[in-house]
């Protein structure tokens, strides 16, 4: 079974799924030990972790480079954050027959123009592309696609832009129709409403997904009251987590002169060497290292 199928199958046997990003191979690990659904491949964290600002700066190969890594040690099925998709509906073409092949499960693009500004910023340049121009990369994207439970997620910057919920609702409904599979929301308020707001006002024939990263307290039992919201992104959530467990060691190590009292505080050398399958080595050692 493709792994866009395994996406589809969990989405529609529980109604929603949680997909947490994922900035390395490792961080992958950890989410699928954790029980998530799936991995976001974020443009925001890998972005992050090579201490960049997320405005295209990183290429496709970078990104495609990290993916195909992160396949390799998780099983989970990969949302690749595609952002706009690399140029115009061409460059469209060659990133989703480049992303399939990688092992994606499914693609986000979003009708920002290239290069893009992050999301979240405030005072973010904030630029969309003309609805037909999108739709026309959502077209290229649905008809390169070899396997058909490929997911295509169009996702509308029109509320980060602040162009209001009913030029959201136009650009959702022109993208279901252009065929994409799901619709992605995202606002930057710090209060759920707005995103509750468009959940209710929804009428497109496609599922919604969200990444509430601004606005934290739409939990899943909110977000499965409004019905039509099938996949919630934790899009930022891993670098953050790394970033506070990192800054608190190394502060502490500086302020203490040594490691003698963090050490009790973080995992042993033993749990690396687990996340690292260090047995499977020691046995192939054992068998054939003569
Ligand atoms: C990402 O994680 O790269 C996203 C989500 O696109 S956000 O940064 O909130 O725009
Ligand atoms: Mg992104």
């Amino acid at each position: 079974m493709s792994k866009a199928k395994q996406l589809r199958d969990r989405m529609a046997e529980r109604g929603l799924v949680h997909i947490m990003a994922a900035h390395s191979p490792l961080s992958a690990i950890l989410a699928e030990e954790a029980g998530f659904d799936g991995l976001w491949a974020s443009g925001f964290e890998l972005s992050a972790l090579y201490g960049l600002a997320d405005m295209s700066l990183i290429t496709m190969t970078q990104h495609l480079d990290m993916l195909r890594a992160i396949a390799g040690q998780s099983s989970l099925p990969i949302v690749a954050d595609i952002d706009t998709g690399y140029g115009n509906a061409l460059n469209v073409i060659h990133a989703i027959r480049e992303y399939e092949k990688a092992g994606t499960a499914a693609v986000v693009i979003e009708d920002k123009t290239f290069p893009k500004v992050t999301s979240l910023a405030a005072d973010g340049r904030q630029e969309l592309l003309r609805i037909e121009e999108f739709q026309g990369k959502i077209e290229a994207a649905v008809s390169t696609r070899s396997d058909p439970d490929f997911l295509v997620i169009a996702r509308t910057e029109a509320l980060i832009a602040g162009l209001g919920e009913e030029e959201a609702l136009k650009r959702g409904m022109a993208y279901a129709e252009a065929g994409a599979d799901m619709v992605l929301i995202h606002s930057k308020k710090k209060d759920p409403a707005e995103i509750e707001s468009f959940s209710r006002a929804w009428k497109g024939i496609v599922p919604l997904v969200i990444v509430p990263n601004a606005y934290p307290e739409l939990n899943a039992t909110r977000i499965r009251a409004l019905g039509n919201i099938k996949m919630t992104i934790y899009g930022n959530y891993g670098i953050r987590a790394a970033t506070t467990a990192m800054q608190d060691a190394f502060r502490r190590i500086i302020a203490d002169g040594g490691v003698q009292n963090v050490h009790k505080d973080i995992v042993p050398v033993e749990e690396i060497f687990r996340l690292q399958k260090m047995d499977e080595v020691k046995a192939d050692e054992k068998r054939f290292l003569r």
